[in-house]
């Protein structure tokens, strides 16, 4: 049977009405930047300078910018322009994109490349994407809100997991340069024995923290009876992928650490987006107390801790609350 395209998937959807006409463009507009940024990342040090390299530059939350930051958040910014929508908000600038003329009201908003400490160590990379209507004076939603999301991961394989609201799909870009439906349906095992979480970090965590660590680092002589295995890829995407392929519970907390009080990453264009494909999917993703996808956001950049994945896991990390 001939595989379905993102292109054909979309319009179906559009069909129905489960997409507007601005999330239908907007959608193809991004596959069309990630399309580019998965070429331009597959030839990485060949001919051109890293794109690792450092700009010089940091963003608006300190990070240092890397040229492929840089590169891809301006090869998305462009795709949006021609789609009609109103905003985009990316990690990689202060403040919001206003597109001029535009009356639709729908928001981008983008970490146009995660995981960029990865790029010159060939591991995997990605864009993760949030679409929602916002009003004009704060151009800020609730994740609840959100009309789609989904995430580009940039590895062996360039992958695409998206949702509209009626569960997730996964695409992989074949070798013509479509991204095509896998053959199969991402959902989130409920129970898992695997964990990631970076344990460099662990004598800044709070003690919760330490506590569920340590209940599945005692595995089989513990409380939980099971041993657990643990990956942890400094990279959202690929975590979170190998989440929706196997299960698994994901863990960024806050710590003791200047700027960590609300852990690392960001509630508008990381977490919300990821939190929607996960509870579609199946899964849970919470701050540690509240569902994400509930968390009103008061700016931009601002930070959440951020717990996700298998249902039973993420209740055992909460019950150690
Ligand atoms: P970079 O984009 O700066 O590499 O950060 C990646 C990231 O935001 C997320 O993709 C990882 O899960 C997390 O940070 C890794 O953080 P640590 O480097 O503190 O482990």
């Amino acid at each position: 049977m001939e595989s379905l395209t993102i292109e054909n998937f979309l319009k179906t959807k559009n069909e129905k009405g489960e997409v507007g006409k601005e999330v239908y463009a907007t959608l193809i507009a991004l596959c069309s930047a990630a399309k580019k940024i998965a070429e331009i990342a597959a030839v990485n040090g060949i001919g051109a300078d890293s794109l690792g390299s450092l700009t010089g530059a940091e963003n608006t939350d300190g990070d240092e910018q890397k040229a492929l930051d840089v590169l891809a958040d301006q090869l998305i910014c462009n795709a949006l322009g021609p789609t009609g929508i109103s905003a985009y908000l990316s990690e990689e600038r202060d403040e919001a994109v206003i597109f001029e003329g535009s009356d639709s009201q729908i928001v981008v908003a983008s970490d146009p490349l995660d995981g960029s400490s990865n790029i010159d160590t060939n591991l995997t990379i990605g864009t993760i994407f949030s679409i929602y209507r916002a009003e004009q004076e704060s151009w800020l939603r609730e994740g609840r809100a959100q009309q789609a999301a989904g995430f580009f991961a940039y590895g062996p394989q360039t992958v695409l997991l998206i949702t509209t609201g009626q569960g997730v799909a996964g695409f992989c870009l074949n070798t013509e340069g479509q991204f095509v439906q896998m053959d199969w349906q991402p959902q989130i095992p409920a129970t898992t024995k695997e964990f990631a979480i970076n344990a460099a970090n662990s004598r800044y965590w709070p003690a919760k923290v330490k506590r569920y660590i340590d209940t599945v680092l005692a595995g089989v002589d513990g409380p939980r009876g099971q041993n657990f295995n643990m990956r942890w890829n400094g990279s959202l995407v690929a975590d979170a992928f190998r989440i929706f392929r196997r299960g698994g519970i994901f863990l960024y907390p806050e710590d003791s650490r200047k700027n960590y009080e609300n852990g690392r990453l960001r509630l508008v264009y990381e977490a919300n987006p990821i939190a929607f494909l996960v509870e579609q999917a199946g899964g849970r993703a919470s701050d540690g107390k509240a569902d994400i996808l509930d968390i009103t956001p008061t700016s931009y950049h601002m930070r959440v801790p951020f717990i996700f994945g298998s249902t039973d896991e993420v209740d055992s990390y909460h019950s150690e609350q």
